[in-house]
């Protein structure tokens, strides 16, 4: 845990012993404590155990203190802090969080009006009742009301598309700030999660640099929620929520290891640290308080004695193992990807501009879904290289019966029976693999959710069928494409990405379908989309 963090979860001890009524010495201590740590020049995990510039020699930190604050630092957690907030009614830990409440007036609040929940003070705020309490103006009321609705759009996640779209731009501002050495998005975008809590935004530099300023005076900022040396969170005007970090150069490697997560992933790691007498923290990696490493993140694990692991399996899926026994997949990258399903209403002249654009960005072949054969063919003749083949998606019923075909090369089976049961709706997908009439099953959802199924019967199936499982690439499709993806992966079967884009924008979207594949540990030959054209036309004609 950080200097900054540590502290703010030091006042939060002191607002909750207050709340308690515990002694003022002792709220007092803590609140003390928050500012000491908060301003400390180096990390507490960094300073000596004992003697001159230990954490007990600083002043006002005592025996106990340090030991609380040691125990933040390491484990990132605090015993007295879930005792606290065991006994404190739930609501007021949810006031606390406001801005403008402290703990006196949501005290004040809570037990003078009788309000136990966030609804019930926004109703309050805006009949103006809270002023019937001292010290309560309309302008607290305003700021509350402000807070309450910052809370809203912070307990969001967002999707990735969306985040990439808002968060580029800024990256590009920001790197332009001079005496930035690195600046990389972390977190969870950078495990590419179909969906994000909030950005993590990592900059190597001085401390002194004025990026957090930056980011505070970017234009797409509306609201600060910290503003620190080496930490700094805004909310956009989204409502998304972006966290800054600047860390020293030699430390870059261990912050972004850390920063990228996941939390289950990085507690594994720093797990295989102790063993090794190894402490492992976003600082760096740490022998005896002596720093052995931290500049790049290779080193943090070879630290451990792991190869490097790609972000998107950085999930505690196994990957630590893998990593230890040489046994990493080599995923599968944008530059594999050969082919394309794309569609909807296109006539001859929109397939040949989607052919071209798709050309440009590697494509072999492309499979045009719903347009006539004739206008694929007449398109063909303007599609350059890229070979293009004629598809249909037809409708999977209950009993796995395929709607008729139509003159097509490809065929795509797609289930719309929204209230089949897992059981039956597993037995309606393996009927459909069986039947001898599809190419590429698709992944069945029901109003934009994925809708469960034994992944593994299925895929099994269409293993042996010579079947393609369909995954959805369109950013509204991705939800636990990932888990779907290594299901397919771990039968033997094969996947096929498409982004069924009408225009060369979307058909862009195929690297969110490959982010998921890549999440779920495929490599080129799970995803039929790197065949060559000719391969692909062999692989249909066994159909
Ligand atoms: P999100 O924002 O909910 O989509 O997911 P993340 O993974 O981006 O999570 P976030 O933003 O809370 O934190 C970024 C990374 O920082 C997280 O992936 C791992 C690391 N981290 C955060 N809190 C802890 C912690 O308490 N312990 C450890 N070991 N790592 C943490
Ligand atoms: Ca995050
Ligand atoms: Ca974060």
């Amino acid at each position: 845990m950080d200097n900054e963090t540590i502290g703010s979860t030091l006042d939060q001890v002191a607002d909750l012993l207050e709340i308690e009524g515990a002694s003022v010495f002792r709220v007092r201590a803590y609140r003390g404590a928050a500012r000491t740590v908060s301003a400390l020049a180096s990390p507490v995990s960094t300073l000596p155990e004992k003697g001159p510039g230990s954490l007990e020699e600083l002043p006002g930190i005592g025996k106990d203190l340090a030991g609380k604050i040691r125990e933040l630092a390491e484990s990132g957690e605090l015993a007295l802090l879930h005792e606290l907030k065991s006994r404190t009614p739930e609501s007021l830990i949810h006031l606390l969080e406001l801005p403008g409440l402290g703990p006196k007036r949501a005290k004040a609040i809570h037990e003078g009006l009788g309000i136990d929940t966030i609804e019930e003070l926004e109703k309050a705020a805006r009949e103006g009742r809270l002023r019937a309490l001292k010290g309560v103006g309309p302008k607290l009321e305003g700021q509350i009301l402000e807070g309450i609705a910052a809370r809203a759009a912070r307990g969001k996640r967002i999707s990735l598309a969306e985040a990439e779209a808002q968060v580029e731009p800024i990256v590009a501002r920001l790197r332009e700030t001079e005496g930035v050495a690195q600046i990389e998005v972390a977190g969870s975008y950078r495990r590419r999660r179909d969906n994000v809590g909030d950005v993590d935004i990592l900059v190597a530099a001085e401390t002194s640099v004025a990026i957090g300023k930056k980011l505070i005076s970017d234009p797409a900022t509306d609201k600060v929620l910290a503003d620190g040396d080496t930490k700094t969170s805004v909310l956009l005007k989204s409502g998304l929520q972006v966290d800054l970090r600047v860390v020293p150069v030699e430390s870059f490697g261990a912050a972004m290891h850390y920063f990228t997560g996941s939390k289950a992933h990085n507690i594994a790691i720093r797990t295989l640290g102790v063993r090794r007498k190894l402490k492992i923290s976003e600082w760096g990696v740490f022998q005896e308080d002596k720093r052995v490493s931290g500049e790049r993140e290779e080193d943090v694990f070879a630290s451990v004695g792991l190869a490097w692991v790609p972000p998107e399996l950085r999930e505690d899926r196994g990957e630590i193992d893998a990593a230890r026994e040489g046994k990493l997949p080599k995923l599968v990258e944008r530059a594999e990807l050969r082919g394309d399903f794309v569609g909807g209403k296109l006539d001859a002249d929109g397939i040949a501009a989607i052919a071209s654009a798709c050309e440009a960005t590697g494509a072999a072949w492309l499979v045009v879904l719903g347009a006539s054969r004739h206008d694929v063919e007449h398109a063909q003749k303007h599609a350059g290289k890229v070979t293009l083949f004629a598809g249909a998606v037809v409708s999977i019923g209950a009993e796995g019966l395929v709607g008729a075909s139509e003159d097509v090369d490809v065929v795509v089976g797609e289930i719309h029976a929204a209230d089949l049961d897992e059981k039956s709706l597993t037995q309606a997908l393996i009927a459909a693999a069986k039947s001898g009439r599809i190419h590429v099953l698709a992944r069945p959802f029901n109003g934009g959710k994925p809708k469960q199924f034994d992944v593994e019967a299925v895929a099994k199936v269409c293993r042996a069928q010579g079947v393609l499982l369909g995954l959805d690439a369109r950013p509204a499709f991705l939800a636990g494409a990932d888990g779907y993806a290594r299901a397919v992966k771990d039968t033997g079967a094969q996947l096929v990405i498409t982004s069924r884009a009408s225009n060369a924008e979307q058909a862009a979207h195929v690297r969110f379908g490959l982010d998921q594949a890549r999440r779920g540990w495929c490599e080129a030959k799970d995803v039929a989309n790197t065949l060559s054209a000719e391969a692909f036309g062999k692989l249909l004609a066994r159909r």
